[in-house]
């Protein structure tokens, strides 16, 4: 089994990536973004909590997310592997998940940040925010996800970085290239199967 985490500032490209990792790596993917949105649009307790941070760009608490990773992995017994995208986005978030997975007799394998500018980041999630509708993509509330993630969650790579796993990406090409330079590192570990 391979364990990716694709690690990176808000609209860095975890998404639109892991999207293209899991087509050719068949990875199971957890996008603790898609499931606190799911769990939003389904109006559940869980969903309730998280709205109220997500709206204002603020991460949701550690205890919320943790709890949603575990049942995923328990529901899907038979992956090849999973991509964590978007996940963990705080040092508690990657010690719980290194505990979790030591417990399951799996472990994080690889980590893969994507490096984009500020300004670039910015104009990527205004452009998002003209099609997506989510109520996080407008100028006040990107400001505060990027300063989020310069205070809780850029550490997270300094712990990955001190285990050796850690490898920075340039995402500042066009998609398909970008893809070129993570699938460089994951065929370490990993064939494609397409
Ligand atoms: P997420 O859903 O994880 O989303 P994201 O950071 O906005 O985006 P991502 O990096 O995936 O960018 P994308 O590929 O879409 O988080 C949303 C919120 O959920 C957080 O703010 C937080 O509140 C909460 N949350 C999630 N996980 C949490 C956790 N673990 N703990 C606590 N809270 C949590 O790309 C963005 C745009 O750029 C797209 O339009 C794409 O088409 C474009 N793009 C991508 N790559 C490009 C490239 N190479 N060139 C040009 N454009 C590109």
């Amino acid at each position: 089994m391979f364990n990716l985490v694709l690690f990176g500032p808000p609209g860095s490209g975890k998404g639109t990536q892991s999207e293209n990792i899991v087509s050719a790596y068949n990875l199971h993917h957890i996008s603790t973004g898609d499931l606190l949105r799911d769990e939003v649009s389904r109006h559940t307790p869980l969903g309730t909590e998280a709205k109220k941070y997500m709206d204002q760009g603020m991460l949701v608490p550690d205890e919320v997310v943790i709890g949603m990773i575990s049942g995923v992995i328990d529901d899907t017994p038979d992956a090849r592997g999973f991509i964590f995208d978007g996940f963990p986005r705080t040092r508690p978030q990657a010690e719980a998940l290194d505990k979790l997975l030591e417990f399951k007799n799996i472990k994080i394998d690889l980590v893969l940040s994507l490096e984009v500018p500020e300004a670039e980041l910015t104009k990527r999630l205004l452009s998002r925010g003209e099609t997506s509708g989510r109520s996080d993509d407008n100028d006040e509330v990107i400001t505060k996800r990027i300063k989020e993630y310069n205070s809780k969650t850029q550490p997270v790579a300094s712990y990955y970085h001190s285990l050796g796993k850690l490898e920075r990406i340039n995402g500042e090409h066009p998609i398909p290239e970008t893809f070129k330079l993570l699938a460089k590192h994951i065929n370490k570990y990993l064939l494609p199967v397409s």
